[in-house]
Order: structure tokens, then C-alpha cells, then sequence
């Protein structure tokens, strides 16, 4: 009996223990909550199409009001009641347009959703009037740039655009993929309605949805597309070896404790795809469409017929998109650097928004800090440690009943006050406004809302009512600009009692976040102004939600104080309003690494203020981890560390002196840097180009670069590794390029090209300055960035083999938007020929100007013969000796670098200095 029951007993215990093991993610990501392909119907159909299915001809092919327009018919008589319409247009720069639509004349039931107030005016204004179509029998071609040219083949119908030499470069529909839902009258007994769990949509349109398949050639990765938490280089999600894949799905979703490594659906969506290759060089795709969207990358044999791939002249990556509603607006960015590319998307969807001085600096969240009397014990221990910080942020426990725009006045009595000590110490404060309004009638913004009809409307036109944190809640319908505009004016210091000029805003939950809606969010047949189904737009809800709130800053500051607008929800365009960042994460190593490839794909698309929560949001980070959490987010475009309100307290004092030193260190390195940073921003406000970016990005030519997403570029200067696992001492990093590289922490050179095994220990991660570049840093111990304002400056050169560097400042008031009259100074610093000059290369200002007495007070040179002993200062023809001196705060550098020291030149000057 003994030796029968043992085994038994064994696997109980197997099985308990596989039980125990199973119970984090059982309990954690709730699968069942969320469709999958299979449980969407439009999805599933359009996954299950063959390629070549589409039989759609282009007929009518003409010019009409500069575009090339065609009809698309069916071939074969099918079920295309009405032809469609396609439209190219050409717009400065090359950009390609492509529309397709249903005929407004032929009367559909309804007009299908355009996503307003996205693609810029100015960007619509440049389009180029095409006045001719050459015509190649089979095809008719328009002109796109002295190398390129737009295709329209005729039948089947196909759109895509070529080299003069006859190479493709990006094409749609090429494997017959296109498919068009066209909206049309219920048939007797015609039952519409899809359920999901115990939800029912009523989809009173029927089936609208649109799918299409677009190649890129060339190709060797793709990437974009967010916001998902997966690697920075997309995988395939069908195709021969890849089992039970989804596609990766854009729609906006609160993901509760959302996986480390999946094509699942987060926040919020941008259905742009870059792609990249040795010899193709960049592209990008992007299709303006707010409703869900699935996307696939269809891997090598996708299309196999009886398991024999056909031939293909070109290589590339076949991609397959797939969206509910909506109509085709599609745009093609031809590169072909990759830089290029972000320019060329962010032309149409518009520039990051540059922000104030004191949001590039580190930021101190939790939810929640609990009355006023923490607030000002966290404020004065971050004093007491001498570590800076510029923002203490309050969620929504601050408020009276999640009523926003309300305080607790049993825990925040003086709002005002508590405000007004931070700002004394140049600090600000950010409070939560979520876009749930509590239903209660004593509530004045329900009152108003409710009074003047703001609400969305569900299925039957009442005010839809949904379950979020203050109960029983209502959705202001910001698509509408009457309510937008009314919603900004809650943000004046008049209507938002208790707020003062230094508090700035948080908006969460605005995918929208509902509680019992399915998939915890809102009915996709609930209904907005113009009868818009919700379906149609809910990836860009939190888009206009975010674009009213920092449209209600602006009006506060009356035009001339840059908003700072943190949203967790973003679509194309939210780069105009604020930051973003990746929402709940969870306090494991896995969760650092993939915020990485997050912030990454999100500067690729546009979003370039983007961080990730420094420590994890979910659970208790171990003291190593929230230390290299720190040291890694001290290089993320946006720097805020938070924590769920069950975790244990852990700010940086709390975990005795070594980690308070190495969190501090982390958080001084950033401080360190923020001119640097600075320029950076003003840099992407101007080209779109992220802050951190990929290293392809910067070595485009490097294969070795191409998968990488471990480490990452602060700009064209920082490479930064992470340290992504316990107890590290050693790390491999791949540093690029044909040039060497400095250690930013001793000044060591080490050769590019090549993948180094490096020591590690635990005082900082590696960061490396490229040879040949220059970089601006502000090196005294301030409480907050405010007060560094007057201090000097140290500039670092990291020579090249040919002793040469380069490098940009840029400065202004940090606030304003005088900026863009011209108030601002930016300059080029050069090496060349044993001299450093600085020139200005501001444009020629509109009007303002911008002043400062700041001086450079220390340059260090790396990469220098230590046999150079003075230099001379011009004008004024000042004589200083050249030494040995520390690369760094710690003084722990080897004394690779040699200094100058109190060179007192003004940035806003010109001068040289010439090494003698
Ligand atoms: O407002 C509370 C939290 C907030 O701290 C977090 O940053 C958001 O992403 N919020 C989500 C709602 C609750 C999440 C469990």
C-alpha cells in the first residue's frame, strides 16, 4: 500500500506545487476579461481570408482636384453594392496619401468616421496639386520625388510606391488581402448584435470593418506600433512555426498587471509601423483609424500554398491590418534615413510639445501621499538627503470622493499653502483629474455636464452610466470642442479652487477606464456627438480627453505657460499635449527590461516624453532592482517613480545609506545632464526625433544595432546598457560604430564595433559618451532644477580619432513659449585643430530674445595628449593651464581627462579656445 500511495501522494504534492506556481499569473493578467482574434468577429474574418482574395479593380483612374482618384469595382460581380473611392495625394516632402471610402453620393447609410484634429493644417496645406498621371496601360504611375514614384496598378487593385529603377519600396495590397465592409441596410431576420461574456453590442451598422495587407521591401525588421509590452523588433505573429499567436491588437485597454512579453493591447494606440533594413534603409506606414485594430507580421510562408512558398523577386515583410470601422487614411513615409521617417509622420500628426524646464527633471509619485503633513516630511527628507527633485504628485485619494477637482479637506485642509511651500523651493505639485465624473448631483461638474447634455450617450441616448472609482460615473464626450473647450475652462485658478499656478495635471483612466463596461471600458455602441459610435473612435477618447485638459492649462496661463499633462491613454498627436507613460508595471526585472523597447517604440512614433514607473508599480521591488530601476530611468525622457498604494513606502531614504547614495547618485546623474536633455527636447519639438533612441536609429548601417533593445541612445551622444538581472557583475555591451567610446563614469576609451564584457558593480549602470561628441552638463548640487538655473555650466569633449567633436546647447526660460518668437539661445560648440568655438545657430528671431549671464566654468577633454598644458581664451586673450582633473562628480574617474577650469565664458556668446 506504502509504495502505491507514496507516488500518488508525490503527484498531489506536483500538482499543489504547479498550482502555487500558476497562481501569479492566474491572478494577475485576467485573459478571460479580454477578446482574443477568435472572440472578434471582424478579426476573425479577415484573419481567415486567403491572399489573393481581393478582386477589386481600379476603374476611372483621373485627376480631380489634385489627387488621383479611381473607382474600385468588383470584377466578378460581388457583393460590392456601391464602388468604392480611392484617393492619392502627394504632399510636400514625397508623402504619399491614400484614401478609400464609400461613395458619399451613392447615399451609405451613414458617413463612415474621419478622425478630426489630427493630421495638422499646415501639413493638409502642403499638399502638391498633381496635374498628371502617366499612365502604363496596366498601371498609372504619379511622380513622388526625383528617386520615387507612386503606382496604382489596375487589376487586381494595388497601390505602392517604387525607386525609378523599378525596386519597390512599400506597397498595399499586393498579396490581395483588401477587404471592405460596406455599410448597408438590415435584412429581414438580420441579427446584428455581438456578445461578449455578459455583454451585448448591439452594432446597429453591421459588419464595417476594413482589412488590407501593406509589404515592405527590403525590410529586415519592423517595428512601432504601440503600445504593447513586447521587444522593440515586432516578431511574427503568423506564418509556419509560429503557434497560436495574436495579432498585435491596438485598442486602448486598462490591462490589470499587464505581461512583461505579449502582442496584447495596453493603453493606448498608434497604428504606425516602421520598418528598417541594411540595404532599404527606413519606411514607415500609418494608418489614421481609431476604431480596434489587429495587426499582423506574417512571417516567411505565410502564403504558402500546399506548404510551397511562392516566389518573390524582392525580400520583405508582409504585414496584415485589420480594423473595425473607420475608413482607409493611409500614409507613406519613404525615408529613407531613420530619422527621416519620424520627421516625415510627425509633419502630419505634429511635434512634440516642448516642455517646461522642471518636467525633464525627476519626479516623486505615489499613490497616494496621504495628507499634508507627508507631502511636507517626503519634501524635506529629499532636503535632508540632498537628493533633487523637482514634482510630489497626489492621486486620487487627494480629492473629495474622487470628485476631481475637489481636496479632501479632512487631509488637504491648505492646498494652497502646501503648493505655495513646495514652490519656494522652485518645486510643483500634479494632481490626478480622471475623466470619470462621479453621478452626484451636489457634484457641480456633474451638474453642469448633466444640464448641458456633455455626456456620452449609451445605446438608447441616456447619459451612459458606468462603474469607476467614485461609483456610479459619467463620460464627458470630448469629442465634441464645445465640451472640450468648457472642460479646459474648469482648469482656471478661479474654477479649480485649491489650485495655484505651480500645479500642473495627471489625467489616467482615459482609455476610458470603465469597471463593469466590457473589457473594462466603455460599450462600443455608447454614442458621441455627430452619432459617432463609440466603436469609431475609442483608441483617440483619451486623446482628446488629454488634449482638453492641456488645452485647460494653456487658457489658465493665458497662452504663455507650457502645459505639463501626464496621460496614460495616447493615439497620433498626443505628442502635442504631454507625456505618457507605460501605465501599471510591475516591480520585476522583466518589467524593467521591456520599458526599454516601450519608451523606445514610443519616441519611434512620435511620443517622445515617455517613461516607464521607476520601481514598478504592482508588488515590492528588491532594493537592487529599485536602485537599477533608478539608474535606468535617470535616462528615460520622463523620470517619475511610483508605487501602488499596497506596496511598501520606498523612498530613496529608506533603505540605509550605500542605496540612499546610489539612488541619489542615479538621480544627480540626471540632474547633471538636464541641459543636455534640454537641447534634446528642443531638438525632437523641432524634428520630431526622439530623446532615447534605438541604437539603429543612430547607426543605421549596423546590423548588430538592428534587435538591439537593451540599450538605447540618450540623443546622438549617451549610449546607455541596463542592467536587467540580480547580482550582475559583468555586462556585455555592443557599442557601434567605427568610433571609440568614453566611459562615463572613468573616462576609459573603448573601441566601437565590438561587444565588450564589462565589470560591473553595483554604483552605477554602464554609460558610454561617443567620441566626437560634446556634451553640456551643469555639474552643482541644486534642491531643484529651478535653482540651477543661473549656474554654470561644465562642457565635455570626447574627442575622436581625429581629434575633432561637435555639440549643441540650447536654453530659454523654461516656461514660455517666447521661444518660438526667437527667445532662446542655441549654440555649436566644435573641436577642430586643437580649437573649441562657439557658434550661434539660433534661427533669426520673431521679434524676442532671450538673455543669460551664464558662464561655462570647467571643460573637460577626453581623448587629449596629456602633453597639451595651457590653452588661450578669445577674446580677451586669457592664458589657463590645462590639468588633469575628475570626469565626474565622484571624482572616482582615472585621470583620463584633463580640465580647464574657469574658462568663464557666456553661453550666449561667441569665443574660442584654442589648446595651445
Ligand atoms: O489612480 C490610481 C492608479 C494610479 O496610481 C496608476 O498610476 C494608474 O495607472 N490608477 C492607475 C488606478 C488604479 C490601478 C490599479
Amino acid at each position: 500500500m506504502a509504495t502505491t500511495r507514496s507516488p500518488l501522494l508525490l503527484l498531489l504534492l506536483l500538482f499543489l506545487l504547479s498550482c502555487s506556481l500558476h497562481i501569479p499569473s492566474v491572478s494577475s493578467w485576467k485573459k478571460d476579461e479580454f477578446r482574443n482574434c477568435k472572440q472578434t468577429p471582424f478579426c476573425h474574418r479577415a484573419r481567415s481570408r486567403s491572399p489573393r482574395s481581393c478582386s477589386l479593380v481600379a476603374a476611372d483612374v483621373a485627376i480631380h482636384d489634385g489627387d488621383l482618384t479611381a473607382k474600385l469595382v468588383s470584377k466578378n460581380g460581388e457583393p460590392f453594392e456601391n464602388p468604392l473611392i480611392l484617393k492619392l495625394s502627394v504632399y510636400k516632402g514625397g508623402i504619399l496619401r491614400v484614401r478609400v471610402d464609400e461613395d458619399p453620393n451613392l447615399g451609405p447609410p451613414k458617413k463612415r468616421f474621419e478622425v478630426p484634429d489630427v493630421v495638422l493644417g499646415e501639413f493638409e496645406s502642403s499638399k502638391l496639386w498633381l496635374s498628371r498621371v502617366s499612365d502604363e496601360g496596366v498601371s498609372s504611375v504619379v511622380y513622388l520625388s526625383s528617386d520615387l514614384e507612386a503606382v496604382v496598378r489596375h487589376d487586381p487593385f494595388e497601390v505602392y510606391v517604387r525607386r525609378k529603377g523599378g525596386e519597390r519600396v512599400l506597397s498595399m495590397n499586393s498579396n490581395g488581402l483588401f477587404d471592405f465592409e460596406q455599410l448597408r441596410m438590415k435584412k429581414e431576420g438580420e441579427d446584428w448584435s455581438e456578445s461578449f461574456r455578459s455583454h451585448t453590442d448591439s452594432r446597429p451598422y453591421g459588419p464595417q470593418s476594413i482589412s488590407f495587407d501593406v509589404s515592405f521591401y527590403g525590410a529586415d525588421f519592423v517595428y512601432g506600433i504601440p503600445e504593447h509590452a513586447t521587444a522593440l523588433a515586432l516578431s511574427p505573429t503568423r506564418g509556419p512555426g509560429v503557434e497560436f499567436s495574436e495579432p498585435y491588437r491596438l485598442f486602448n485597454l486598462d490591462v490589470f498587471e499587464y505581461l512583461h512579453d505579449s502582442p496584447f493591447g495596453i493603453y493606448g494606440s498608434i497604428p504606425l509601423m516602421l520598418s528598417h533594413g541594411k540595404g532599404s534603409g527606413t519606411n514607415g506606414f500609418f494608418w489614421l483609424n481609431a476604431a480596434e485594430m489587429q495587426i499582423d507580421v506574417l512571417g516567411k510562408g505565410w502564403d504558402a500554398e500546399d506548404g510551397i512558398a511562392l516566389p518573390s523577386s524582392q525580400e520583405r515583410i508582409d504585414t496584415h491590418w485589420m480594423s473595425e470601422a473607420g475608413i482607409v487614411d493611409a500614409f507613406f513615409f519613404l525615408g529613407p534615413e531613420p530619422k527621416d521617417v519620424v520627421q516625415q509622420y510627425t509633419s502630419v500628426t505634429g511635434r512634440p510639445s516642448m516642455p517646461q524646464h522642471f518636467a525633464t527633471a525627476y519626479h516623486q509619485c505615489r499613490w497616494n501621499y496621504r495628507d499634508e503633513e507627508d507631502v511636507g516630511n517626503v519634501d524635506s527628507k529629499f532636503d535632508e538627503f540632498d537628493i533633487p527633485y523637482d514634482v510630489l504628485w497626489l492621486d486620487i485619494e487627494h480629492t473629495n470622493g474622487k470628485r476631481y477637482f475637489t481636496w479632501d479637506s479632512a487631509l488637504f485642509p491648505h492646498p494652497e499653502e502646501m503648493q505655495k511651500k513646495l514652490a519656494d523651493k522652485g518645486r510643483h505639485m500634479v494632481t490626478i483629474v480622471d475623466p470619470h465624473i462621479k453621478r452626484d448631483d451636489d457634484y457641480y461638474i456633474h451638474k453642469e455636464a448633466t444640464n448641458n447634455g456633455y455626456y456620452v450617450k449609451d445605446s438608447s441616448g441616456k447619459d451612459y452610466d458606468g462603474w469607476c472609482w467614485p461609483g456610479s460615473s459619467s463620460y464627458l464626450d470630448v469629442l465634441n470642442p464645445e465640451i472640450r473647450s468648457w472642460w479646459a475652462d474648469k482648469f482656471s485658478l478661479q474654477n479649480y479652487a485649491g489650485s495655484t499656478p505651480s500645479l500642473y495635471i495627471w489625467n489616467d483612466m482615459n482609455e476610458p477606464s470603465v469597471f463593469n463596461g466590457p473589457e473594462v471600458t466603455m460599450p462600443r455602441d455608447a454614442l458621441h456627438h455627430g452619432g459617432v459610435e463609440h466603436r469609431e473612435l475609442h483608441n483617440a477618447y483619451g486623446y482628446y480627453f488629454h488634449m482638453a485638459t492641456a488645452d485647460g492649462l494653456l487658457k489658465r496661463g493665458n497662452g504663455n505657460d507650457r502645459p505639463f499633462v501626464l496621460s496614460r491613454a495616447f493615439f497620433p498627436g498626443s505628442q502635442r499635449y504631454g507625456a505618457i507613460w507605460t501605465g501599471d508595471n510591475t516591480a520585476e526585472w522583466e518589467h524593467l527590461r521591456v520599458s526599454v523597447p516601450m519608451v523606445l517604440t514610443l519616441g519611434l512614433t512620435g511620443i517622445t516624453f515617455a517613461g516607464a514607473d521607476v520601481g514598478g508599480f504592482f508588488g515590492n521591488p528588491d532594493t537592487e532592482l529599485l536602485v537599477r530601476w533608478y539608474q535606468l530611468g535617470a535616462y528615460y525622457p520622463f523620470f517619475r517613480a511610483h508605487a501602488h498604494h499596497d506596496t511598501k513606502r520606498r523612498e530613496p531614504w529608506l533603505f540605509g545609506d550605500r542605496n540612499t547614495e546610489l539612488m541619489r547618485d542615479a538621480i544627480r546623474t540626471r540632474y547633471i545632464l538636464l541641459p543636455y536633455f534640454y537641447t534634446l527636447f528642443r531638438e525632437a519639438n523641432t524634428t520630431g526625433v526622439p530623446v532615447m533612441r534605438p541604437l539603429w536609429m543612430e547607426f543605421p548601417a549596423d546590423e548588430a544595432t538592428f534587435k538591439n533593445d537593451e540599450a538605447f541612445m540618450v540623443g546622438n551622444s549617451i549610449l546607455v546598457q541596463g542592467i536587467y538581472t540580480a547580482g550582475a557583475k559583468h555586462a556585455s555591451v555592443y557599442l557601434p560604430g567605427g568610433q571609440s567610446w568614453y566611459d562615463m563614469k572613468t573616462g576609459v576609451a573603448y573601441k566601437g564595433g565590438v561587444t565588450h564584457n564589462l565589470g560591473v558593480s553595483d554604483d552605477s549602470i554602464p554609460a558610454f559618451q561617443k567620441a566626437g561628441t560634446i556634451i553640456p552638463r551643469k555639474d552643482r548640487f541644486r534642491r531643484s532644477s529651478t535653482q540651477m538655473v543661473n549656474d554654470p555650466y561644465t562642457l565635455v569633449i570626447a574627442l575622436d580619432g581625429s581629434l575633432e567633436a561637435e555639440g549643441e546647447l540650447y536654453v530659454d526660460d523654461g516656461k514660455s513659449f517666447e521661444f518660438g518668437q526667437g527667445a532662446y539661445i542655441h549654440r555649436r560648440f566644435s573641436f577642430t585643430k586643437g580649437q573649441l568655438t562657439s557658434t550661434n545657430i539660433a534661427a533669426p528671431g520673431s521679434g524676442k530674445t532671450f538673455s543669460s549671464n551664464c558662464i561655462i566654468d570647467r571643460i573637460i577633454l577626453l581623448g587629449l595628449s596629456s602633453g597639451n598644458k595651457s590653452a588661450l581664451v578669445e577674446p580677451g586673450n586669457i592664458k589657463l593651464t590645462i590639468e588633469p582633473g575628475p570626469l565626474n562628480l565622484h571624482a572616482r574617474s582615472s585621470s583620463k581627462a584633463l580640465t580647464i577650469r574657469r574658462p568663464n565664458v557666456r553661453i550666449a556668446d561667441d569665443w574660442t579656445i584654442k589648446i595651445l
